[in-house]
C-alpha cells in the first residue's frame, strides 16, 4: 500500500486555513510563496530559528471600518472598508484601495500579502498594504462617488500618513477617486502631503504613474524575451482587461511592435483579428476613463472587430505568442491554460495580481513557458509610486522622460533579481515564480531579523 506522506508545506498551510478561515485567496498566495521558500528556510536555519514564515503571513494591523452614505435620491447605504497594514519592514505601509463588490478580508489580506514582497522587490523604502471596500462604483453618479469617497476618507485617515501608510489605487479606483479622497484628507488635516499616490500630475502627482503597471508590465516581458534572444516585433498579442494596466499594456506592447488580439472586460471579450490601432486604444481609454460603457460598443464603431458576450478572451481562434491577463485574480484557468498552449503561447506575464490560477501555473511552468508572476511583472505601478513618494517629499517634479527612465531601469532590476535566485543550473530555464518570492522573501526576513523581535 502506497503511504501517504504529509510534507512540511501540508502542515504549514493545514494550520494556516485553520487560523485564517474562508480566506480562500488569502490561502492561495501564501500557499504559492510557501512552497518556495519552505525548502529554501529548511537550508537557512536563521529563518527558521525566528519563526519568519510564521511572523510574516500575519498582517501587523488590520482596520476594519463602516463606510456610510447616501445616494442620489437620500437612500442611506453602507459599506464595509478595509486597510490592511501588512508590513512595515522596509517603509510606511504602500498599496492600493479597491472598490469593487468582492472585496472582502481574504481578498484583501491577499493583496496586502503578495504587495509586501513586491514591494521589496522595486528595491524603494515600500512596505505593504491594501485596503478598499465592497462598494460597487458600477453606474453611481459623480456625486455619489465622492460623498462616497469622502466617506471612506474620513474613517481612514486616523490611520495614514505620508510617514506611516500611503495608499493608492486598484481596480474601481483610479485618478477620479484618489482625487476626492485627497480633498477630504486635506480638508480634515489642513495639509498638502503626499498621503496618497496616484495623484493628478497638476496636484501633486508623478508623470507616467497612470501608464506604469501597464508599461512596467510590457518591460519586464521585452526583457524575459530578451533573455532568449527574442522580443515582441510581429508578435500576436492577447489582454484581458481593459482597464487602467491593460490600456497601457496594449499600447506599449504596440509600440514595441506586438500585434495586440483581443482584450475584455467583465461582460466579454473582443476579438480584432488584425490588431488593435492606436486609434483604437484611445477609444478603449475614452470608453473606459469617461464614458464608463461596456467593450461591446466598440464592435458596433470598427469593421472586422468581433464581440463574444461571456466568453473569456482566452477562447480567440488565432495563434497567441505573448498573454498579458490584467483584468483580476483567478481569470485564467488550468482549461484557459491548455487552450493558450494548444495556440503556441511562449510567454505569460501578469499585469493583474493573481490571475493565473495555481494548477494553471503550474501547467505553464512544467511546459517550460516563460511565466512572470505579478509580484515581479506589475511592480511597476507601485515603483512609481515610490517616486511620487520621493517628489512630493522634496517638493519637485520629474519630468516623462526621466520618470519613464526610471520605471524601466527598476524594471530591469526586477528581472535581473529574478534571473539571479530563478535560474536553474540544471535546466538552465528561469523559474521567474521562485526567483520573486526568494528575491523579495531574503530581503523582508532578513530586515526582520535585523529590526528584532517587533
Ligand atoms: P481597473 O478597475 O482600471 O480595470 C479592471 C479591469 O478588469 C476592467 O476591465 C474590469 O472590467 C475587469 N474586471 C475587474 N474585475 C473583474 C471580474 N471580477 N471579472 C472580470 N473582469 C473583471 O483596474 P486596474 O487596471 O487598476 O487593475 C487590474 C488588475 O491589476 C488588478 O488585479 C489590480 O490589482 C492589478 N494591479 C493594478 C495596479 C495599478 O496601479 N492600478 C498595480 C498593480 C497591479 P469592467 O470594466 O467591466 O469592470
Ligand atoms: O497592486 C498594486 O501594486 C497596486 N495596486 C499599486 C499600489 C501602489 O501603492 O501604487
Amino acid at each position: 500500500m502506497k503511504e501517504l506522506t504529509v510534507t512540511p508545506l501540508d502542515l504549514f498551510m493545514n494550520d494556516v486555513v485553520d487560523k485564517n478561515p474562508n480566506e480562500p485567496e488569502f490561502h492561495q498566495a501564501v500557499r504559492e510563496v510557501s512552497e518556495t521558500v519552505i525548502p529554501y528556510i529548511e537550508e537557512n536555519p536563521k529563518y527558521k530559528k525566528a519563526n519568519i514564515l510564521q511572523r510574516i503571513i500575519e498582517p501587523e494591523r488590520t482596520i476594519i471600518f463602516r463606510v456610510p452614505w447616501m445616494d442620489d435620491q437620500g437612500n442611506v447605504h453602507v459599506n464595509r472598508g478595509y486597510r490592511v497594514q501588512f508590513s512595515s519592514t522596509l517603509g510606511p505601509y504602500k498599496g492600493g484601495l479597491r472598490f469593487h463588490p468582492s472585496v472582502n478580508l481574504g481578498v484583501i489580506k491577499f493583496l496586502g500579502f503578495e504587495q509586501v514582497f513586491k514591494n521589496a522587490l522595486t528595491t524603494l523604502p515600500l512596505g505593504g498594504a491594501k485596503g478598499g471596500s465592497n462598494f460597487d462604483p458600477k453606474g453611481r453618479s459623480e456625486n455619489e462617488i465622492m460623498r462616497f469617497c469622502q466617506s471612506f476618507m474620513t474613517a481612514l485617515h486616523l490611520h495614514i500618513s505620508k510617514h506611516t501608510d500611503v495608499p493608492a489605487g486598484d481596480i474601481g479606483v483610479g485618478p477620479r477617486e484618489i482625487g476626492y479622497l485627497f480633498g477630504q484628507f486635506k480638508r480634515i488635516h489642513n495639509e498638502f502631503s503626499g498621503i496618497l499616490t496616484g495623484k493628478r500630475p497638476n496636484w501633486g502627482g508623478s508623470f507616467i504613474r497612470l501608464e506604469s503597471t501597464g508599461y512596467g508590465t510590457v518591460y519586464f516581458i521585452q526583457e524575459m524575451l530578451a533573455e532568449v534572444n527574442d522580443s515582441f516585433k510581429g508578435k500576436n498579442v492577447v489582454v484581458s482587461g481593459s482597464g487602467n494596466v491593460a490600456q497601457f499594456a496594449m499600447e506599449k506592447a504596440s509600440v514595441l511592435g506586438g500585434k495586440v488580439i483581443g482584450f475584455s472586460d467583465s461582460t466579454g471579450h473582443i476579438h480584432v483579428p488584425n490588431g488593435m490601432s492606436f486609434d483604437m486604444i484611445e477609444e478603449v481609454k475614452f470608453l473606459k476613463n469617461e464614458k464608463r460603457g461596456t467593450i461591446s460598443e466598440l464592435a458596433e464603431k470598427y469593421s472586422d472587430t468581433w464581440y463574444y458576450e461571456g466568453e473569456r478572451v482566452w477562447n480567440i481562434p488565432d495563434k497567441v505568442d505573448i498573454a498579458i491577463p490584467c483584468a483580476t485574480e483567478n481569470e485564467l484557468d488550468e482549461n484557459d491554460a491548455r487552450k493558450l498552449i494548444e495556440k503556441g503561447v511562449r510567454c505569460v506575464g501578469e499585469g493583474a495580481n493573481m490571475p493565473t490560477t495555481t494548477e494553471a501555473m503550474h501547467l505553464f511552468q512544467s511546459e517550460n513557458i516563460l511565466f512572470a508572476p505579478g509580484k515581479a511583472a506589475n511592480a511597476g505601478g507601485v515603483a512609481t509610486s515610490g517616486f511620487e513618494m520621493a517628489q512630493n517629499s522634496a517638493r519637485i517634479t520629474w519630468d516623462h522622460e526621466t520618470v519613464d527612465k526610471k520605471l524601466q531601469t527598476i524594471m530591469k532590476n526586477i528581472h535581473r533579481q529574478c534571473v539571479t535566485y530563478g535560474n536553474s543550473q540544471k535546466s538552465g530555464h528561469i523559474n521567474y515564480v521562485r526567483g520573486a518570492n526568494l528575491a523579495g522573501f531574503v530581503k523582508v526576513a532578513d530586515s526582520m531579523i535585523e529590526q528584532g523581535l517587533v
